[in-house]
């Protein structure tokens, strides 16, 4: 009964949450509880987890909600003030984390009102026909003489549980458990269903003014090698957002204001109209672990940025171009980054097509040579000019650094450890990367002996990674393979491990394996 209750405040608090296209309840508690973690806590959490963090904090508030429905069921039962109060309860803490929500508006607080409603009518109905099946045969159900033929039965078994009531109960049951578990699940979905005019799959990309050529011969197609583009399939994800936002082209508008001489408003209709460029971008998170996989490359498709801010007339002394996303998340980018000439973009294609749902449709922020918590807003809808020294985003409020260049960095990929290779000739391939510096040369070398150049790919620009490879031979037994990148600046990535926070890892990716 307990769980039920549970199950129908949540099933129809999603259902409301979907039509209202508004913030869930459950996962509004699942970004306050990431909210008052600790964040070295929350860091311990994504390195044990990986990207399986967010279903495990969902799953996890689900079960407590419904193990601690289940205990407030059975004394329900004994003293039903108990559920209503314990139903009372969930609301405050649902609308506590419903009403400060960065992406909360007007309309947030009535999927948990709604689903406080849906929980007390479920558990009505639920005690009374518990009750009715807990009582005694014959002296409270008013159906015993339809089913007089069971009476017998049930008595000669000394208790009350095949009785009338209990039907009744597990009917009430499964009704409550289908209405509302199709109520969550339309809930979920309803978002994904919206066809209209401004969906992902009726938007049309214009091409760009001047279009890239082909790539050169920037894929050496190495088996086990990372790719040069990544598809959007397997390009990498890492946000905030524990649902992820489903915006409307059509509805999409990003606002540029604060300290500039005339804010102004673009739509997509307006933002396709214009010139539109493509660039060959290498994106970087800042949590990449040294040899770790947090990096993507694609073509992207979009408006320079520099753009719309030269219209609006950016103040002097705005150092900072703080985005928001639609989710509430922001991000804080120098602005003489943006402004000095390189493909910083408002982007609307990758790899070809709209940008995916998961990669911010139907704007972000990419631009070349900086970590993306510092410059690759998705879902972006609004730009305030600013001042570092005024306002923090999101994760230098968390400690995180605040101007963020990619560090230099190379990384095996072959041998793929743990892996057993024949004895002679043994290939060796990467990646490194040194975005907006470019990649001057890459060394390897096996066992701690002599550094050796490795060849690399050839790359159109500097924004992207380049894959390298080399050739050695090797005995049978164990042996490990170091890389490290120098940039066209002459910095060679430093030996030295340091840890992701706060402004990204160093040290050389060391990958063993075997020879026999
Ligand atoms: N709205 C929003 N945009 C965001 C983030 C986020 O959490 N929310 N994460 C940023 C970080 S940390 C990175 S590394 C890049 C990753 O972009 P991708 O997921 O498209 O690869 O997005 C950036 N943009
Ligand atoms: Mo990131």
């Amino acid at each position: 009964m307990g769980l039920l209750t549970v199950v129908a405040a949540l099933g129809v608090a999603e259902l409301a949450a979907g039509l209202l296209r508004t913030v869930s309840p459950v996962f509004a508690v699942g970004d306050t509880v990431v909210d008052i973690t600790p964040p070295a806590l929350v860091e311990v959490a994504i390195d044990l987890l990986g990207s399986a963090d967010k279903v495990v904090l969902v799953s996890g508030i689900a079960v407590v909600l419904l193990g601690v429905g289940a205990v407030l069921g059975v004394v329900a039962l004994r003293r039903p003030r108990v559920g209503y109060a314990g139903l009372a309860v969930f609301t405050a803490v649902g609308l506590a984390a419903v009403l400060p929500h960065r992406a909360a508006d007007p309309v947030t607080p009535v999927p948990v009102i709604t689903g406080a409603v849906a929980g007390a009518v479920a558990l009505a109905l639920l005690l009374r026909s518990a009750n009715a099946s807990l009582l005694p045969q014959g002296t409270g159900s008013s159906t015993a003489p339809a089913d007089a033929e069971e009476v017998p039965r049930s008595s000669t078994t000394g208790t009350s549980g095949r009785g009338p009531g209990r039907r009744g109960f597990v009917l009430t049951a499964a009704g409550v458990l289908a209405v509302s578990g199709s109520a969550g699940v339309l809930g979920r979905r309803l978002p994904a269903l919206g066809g209209g005019a401004g969906s992902r799959s009726s938007l049309a990309l214009p091409n760009a003014a001047d279009p890239l050529p082909p790539l050169p011969a920037a894929d050496l197609g190495i088996p086990g090698l990372t790719p040069f583009t990544t598809s959007n399939q397997d390009f990498y994800r890492i946000d905030t957002a524990l649902t992820l936002p489903r915006l409307d082209a059509d509805r999409w508008t990003l606002r540029v204001r604060g300290m500039v001489d005339e804010p102004l408003e673009i739509d997509m209709d307006e933002l396709l109209g214009m010139e539109l460029v493509e660039a060959d971008i290498t994106l970087t998170c800042v949590s990449n672990q040294v040899g770790g996989d947090l990096a993507g490359n694609t073509r992207w498709l979009g408006l320079p940025l520099a753009d719309p801010l030269r219209r609006a007339g950016v103040r002097s002394g705005a150092d900072q171009i703080l985005s928001t996303s639609d989710d509430g998340w922001t991000c804080g980018t120098p602005t003489e980054v943006v402004m000095d000439g390189r493909d910083a973009l408002l982007a609307v294609g990758m790899g070809g097509e709209p940008l995916p749902h998961a990669h911010g449709y139907p704007a972000r922020m990419v631009v070349p040579g900086l970590y993306g918590f510092v410059s690759a807003t998705r879902w972006v809808t609004d730009i305030k000019l600013t001042r570092f020294a005024d306002e923090q985003a999101y994760w230098a409020q968390r400690g995180w650094a605040v101007r963020a260049p990619i560090k230099t960095m190379s990384r095996v990929d072959v041998p793929a450890p743990p892996s057993r290779v024949a004895t002679g000739d043994v290939v060796l391939a990467g990646v490194a990367w040194a975005q907006h510096r470019g990649v001057d040369a890459v060394e390897v070398r096996v066992d701690d002996g002599g550094w050796q150049v490795a060849e690399l790919a050839e790359v159109s620009g500097i924004d992207t990674w380049v894959q390298w490879v080399a050739e050695t031979s090797v005995e049978p037994g164990q042996h490990s393979v170091e890389a490290r990148a120098t940039d066209t600046t002459g910095f060679t990535q430093p030996s030295e491990r340091v840890d992701p926070a706060p402004d990204g890892a160093t040290g050389w990716h060391r990958v063993q394996f075997t020879g026999e």
